[in-house]
């Protein structure tokens, strides 16, 4: 017996899911901040190590900003805010900035 084949017609539509904008977190050099100070909001709100913390509060020290991270928006400007809020509530002018990834 001859068997037919049956084509069903496509009805599905692939959606492509764009990927969110990302926004970089950046920390401003400043000079009162305590190093150990800037170190332990690195590790408090970014979840960053010691070792990695130190590196990117030198590298910011020396050349006056430094990348940190990378977020959705959303994480990034609460982040950014909840850390400079921290130097704030001590006393010292850290700031940490957002801008959009090219
Ligand atoms: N420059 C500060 C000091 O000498 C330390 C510091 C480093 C402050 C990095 C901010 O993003 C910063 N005490």
């Amino acid at each position: 017996m001859a068997e037919k084949t049956v084509v069903k017609p496509r009805t599905g539509t692939k959606t492509e899911v764009a990927r969110p904008p990302l926004y970089k977190v950046i920390l401003l050099n400043d000079d009162y901040t305590p190093r150990e100070f800037v170190v332990m909001v690195l590790k408090a709100v970014f979840r960053m190590g010691e070792e990695k913390a130190a590196a990117v509060m030198l590298t910011a020290h020396r050349r006056g900003a430094c990348v940190i991270a990378v977020y959705t928006r959303d994480v990034a400007e609460t982040k950014a805010k909840e850390a400079t809020e921290l130097g704030k509530r001590n006393g010292f002018p850290l700031f940490f900035m957002t801008e959009p990834e090219t």
